[in-house]
């Protein structure tokens, strides 16, 4: 396969280390050897590609800002570059590591006790052990806090009851982070193993995004969770802090979607011919290339900085918001003009605008929607919630 160089206008490339470039280059060259060839089928088909798991856990991408089990213990420019090398093969792809790593080692990494990082960590980075996280349910998506998954108290165990929906990785996990309300109506974590009783996993079918990608509901019937499986935090400040790690890494992975969709988009322009001409040689053509390169430009920009900041512990949630509401919201939009410049081409998997379209309308929805993050925004700037 030819090497991929996706566009780099203000040279971010040279604000990189040695270490980071090297990440980078190593995910690149997965993408391109194992992910590219193969992922229209995979995508037409409705499969994730399990039988990456090993390969992606020995490149170190499984929890790979954890330090000690096994991990990596990288820093989050390197992190977001891999979500962003990651993206530009799927989007699938990348929420698979999102999920694993941000999702539901971190939670484990930083709220667990020693013995369940002990027990779980070291599996979770071999991809022995594959998480979910679950938080939305089928009445509560953008409003979490209206959850009705509970836990009653009854003795060393807590009784679980309740539904997880739209659950990414759900039927190829053996845990799941679970999110529910203790008889207080506080929210606690819990470490739910796959083989308890009256935990039961049902595959969603039929989407039209994210296809190698498997979405799941998660069904608690009086499934008895020992205490010791419970996370060491309380309220919502657990799956939110959760989430600003994810949001994080998406908010660069969607510049990778973004990056192979303007790439499609320019080749196909330079080479198709309309009226004795190429359409790149149409100054319409030209305007949607140039936007497109000019978004990318100002969010890769927006990424890098945020990951500095992030590397000094001096970022905020919001800030997170804005990367994941912009990044994914460009994305979306360059993908949809990819496909326009495409004409009829650009609807078939001969070409991967198409798939990325499909995929960013879910991107653009979890993790809280476009909309949510210009809430969270608006209420940053005006200090006035406008959420209800
Ligand atoms: P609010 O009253 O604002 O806060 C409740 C408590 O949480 C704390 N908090 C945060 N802590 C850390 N990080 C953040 N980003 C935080 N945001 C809030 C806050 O300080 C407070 O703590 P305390 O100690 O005072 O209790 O909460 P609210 O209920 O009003 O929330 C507002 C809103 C709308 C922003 C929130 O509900 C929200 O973000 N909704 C979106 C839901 C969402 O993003 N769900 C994602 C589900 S997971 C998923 O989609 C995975 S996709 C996986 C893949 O990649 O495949
Ligand atoms: P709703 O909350 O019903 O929103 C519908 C529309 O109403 C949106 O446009 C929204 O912006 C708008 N809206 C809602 N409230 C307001 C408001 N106050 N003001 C203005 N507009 C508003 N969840 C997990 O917990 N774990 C996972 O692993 C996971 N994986 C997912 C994978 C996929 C493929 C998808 C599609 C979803 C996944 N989710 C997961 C769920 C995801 O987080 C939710 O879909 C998301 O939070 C939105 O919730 P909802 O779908 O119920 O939409």
């Amino acid at each position: 396969m030819e090497a991929y160089n996706p566009p780099d206008f203000y040279n971010i490339d040279e604000l990189l280390n040695e270490e980071q470039r090297m990440i980078q280059n190593s995910v690149r060259q997965f993408v391109t050897n194992e992910i590219i060839p193969h992922i229209e089928d995979w995508f037409v088909a409705g499969e994730f590609p399990k039988q990456l798991i090993p390969q992606i856990a020995e490149l170190g991408l499984l929890g790979s800002t954890i330090k000690g089990y096994g991990c990596a213990g990288l820093d989050y420019t390197s992190y977001g570059l891999i979500m962003q090398e990651l993206e530009r093969g799927d989007s699938g792809l990348r929420s698979f590591v999102s999920v694993q790593g941000a999702l539901c080692m971190y939670p484990i990494a930083t709220f667990g006790t020693e013995d369940q990082k002990k027990k779980y960590l070291p599996k979770m980075a071999t991809g022995e052990v594959i998480g979910c996280f679950g938080l939305t349910e089928p009445d509560f998506g953008s409003n979490p806090a209206g959850m009705r998954t509970n836990v009653k108290s009854d003795g060393d165990h807590w009784v679980l009851n309740g539904n997880k929906m739209w659950i990414t990785n759900g039927g190829i996990s053996q845990l799941a982070i679970v999110w529910a309300k203790s008889e207080q109506g506080k929210v606690i974590g819990l470490i739910v193993d796959r083989d308890l009783k009256g935990f039961t996993v049902r595959d969603i079918e039929k989407k039209y995004s994210l296809r190698a990608s498997v979405t799941s509901e998660l069904i608690f019937e009086d499934c008895r969770v020992p205490k010791k499986n419970q996370l060491q935090v309380e309220g919502f400040k657990g799956p939110f802090s959760c989430l600003n790690q994810a949001r994080y890494g998406i908010g660069w992975g969607a510049i990778g979607a973004a990056q192979a969709c303007y790439t499609e988009a320019l080749e196909y322009a330079k080479h198709r011919v309309q009226f004795d001409k190429p359409i790149a040689g149409f100054q319409l053509v030209q305007a949607k290339l140039v936007w497109m390169f000019t978004e990318i430009t100002k969010a890769q920009l927006l990424c890098w900085k945020l990951g500095k900041m992030k590397d000094a512990g001096k970022e905020i949630p919001q800030q997170i918001s804005m990367a994941k509401m912009n990044n994914v919201s460009l994305a979306l939009d360059i993908a949809r003009t990819a496909r326009d410049i495409l004409g009829a081409s650009g609807i078939t998997h001969e070409y991967q605008c198409g798939r990325h379209m499909m995929n960013l309308e879910s991107v653009n929805t979890y993790e809280g929607t476009e909309d949510i993050h210009r809430l969270i925004l608006g209420e940053h700037i005006t200090g006035i919630p406008a959420y209800k």
